[in-house]
């Protein structure tokens, strides 16, 4: 994996799954019946169990942190939530301008979030050497968009999108302040052993190229910007084949491509980067021949240039057989 996002020549491809600890395990959905989601992701001995009993399950050539992305709204006042139907819930007493948001010190971040870091530590001394280790955080968009929204949008981001193009004084703030403190924690991610990052911002592909330049760009830009050179960042976007053209100038080391586009094309389009994708989720649902034939699709799409990681076009499903999970990494591995 470290090798492939340097663009060198890897014996086989690297792979690891977006949620590839989750609900499809029968492991997690029994820890699951025993403990909330909000204590699983505060329990660093839980954390660490959690992330490596799936990357050695599937044998993935990598782990990533088992946390959330919403977990950062908790230092900006928010009370957040996870309920069973709905998905994450978040209140606050913040009016709908957030001109009562405040930056959190670095210390703070470091001292609230010390149960990740705890996590990363554990997780970082149980894990096999050769296995990186993925810490996270969601960048500003997709994190302000469940903060305006309270929770999964219900009005397709129209909250979001009037507080970004009504509001710009409105909306600098609460970017400010996210980046802030999205810095400091991936900063604390770093020292405490990730090996690497992703920033998630899987709903930005909602904007308009121009918006994305306008509103987005250069908020995940001073993120990208404050991380030292030395640790790769992912920025992982879903539905931004319109937008690849203006992505493919953040400075980040690669580029998560979901699965509306082909992976060819989207590699010509970020053709001076490593990227990471894109197997639709839904075909693991499907039968053994239909995802033996979509996965050496994108094997032979991407065969002899260096720089490929594999993965799904987004989170894989709750849904999903963990055999598919298991034999799409062992076909991914003795291909050649
Ligand atoms: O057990 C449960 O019932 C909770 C389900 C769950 C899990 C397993 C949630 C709630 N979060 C997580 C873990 C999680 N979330 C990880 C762990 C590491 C791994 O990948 O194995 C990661 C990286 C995330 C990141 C995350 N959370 C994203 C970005 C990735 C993506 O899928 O786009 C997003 C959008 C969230 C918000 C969130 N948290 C949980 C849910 C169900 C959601 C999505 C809600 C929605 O659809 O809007």
């Amino acid at each position: 994996m470290m090798k492939a996002l340097r663009k060198e020549q890897t014996a086989s491809k690297p792979v690891w799954l977006m949620r590839q600890a989750g609900r499809y395990m029968k492991e997690y959905r029994d820890l699951r019946k025993k403990v909330d989601f909000l204590t699983l992701c505060k329990s660093p001995e839980l954390v660490s169990h959690v992330t490596c009993e799936a990357q050695e399950k599937i044998d993935a050539d990598a782990a990533i942190i088992f946390a959330d992305i919403l977990l950062i709204t908790e230092s900006l006042g928010f009370n957040l939530a996870y309920s069973a139907g709905e998905g994450p819930v978040l209140t606050s007493e913040h009016d709908s301008l957030f001109s009562t948001l405040k930056r959190p010190s670095r210390e703070q971040i470091f001292d609230q979030y010390h149960y990740v870091a705890m996590g990363i530590e554990k997780t970082r001394s149980s894990l096999p050497e050769n296995i990186p280790l993925i810490g996270f955080a969601g960048a500003p968009f997709t994190v302000s968009a469940y903060m305006i929204e309270g929770g999964k949008t219900k009005t397709n981001f129209q909250k979001t999108i009037d507080l970004a193009s009504k509001q710009p004084t409105a909306w600098n703030h609460l970017m400010d302040v996210l980046v802030a403190s999205t810095i400091d924690y991936l900063h604390m991610q770093i020292e405490h052993g990730a090996d690497v990052l992703q920033l998630f911002d899987s709903w930005v592909g909602v904007l308009t190229p121009t918006q994305f330049d306008q509103w987005i760009k250069p908020h995940v830009s001073a993120i990208l910007n404050a991380i030292p050179s030395h640790v790769p960042v992912i920025y992982f976007g879903a539905k931004t084949a319109h937008l690849l053209e203006n992505i493919k100038h953040l400075p980040c080391q690669a580029f998560g491509i979901s699965d509306e586009i082909d992976i060819q094309s989207a590699w010509a389009k970020v053709d001076h980067a490593p990227i990471q994708g894109n197997l639709n989720p839904e075909i693991l649902l499907t039968d053994w021949k239909t995802i033996e034939k979509e996965t050496i699709k994108i094997l032979d799409a991407t065969k002899n240039k260096p720089g490929h990681i594999f993965n799904l076009g987004h989170g894989i499903l709750p849904q999903t057989p963990v055999e598919h999970v298991i034999d799409l990494i062992q076909l991914i591995h003795g291909y050649c």
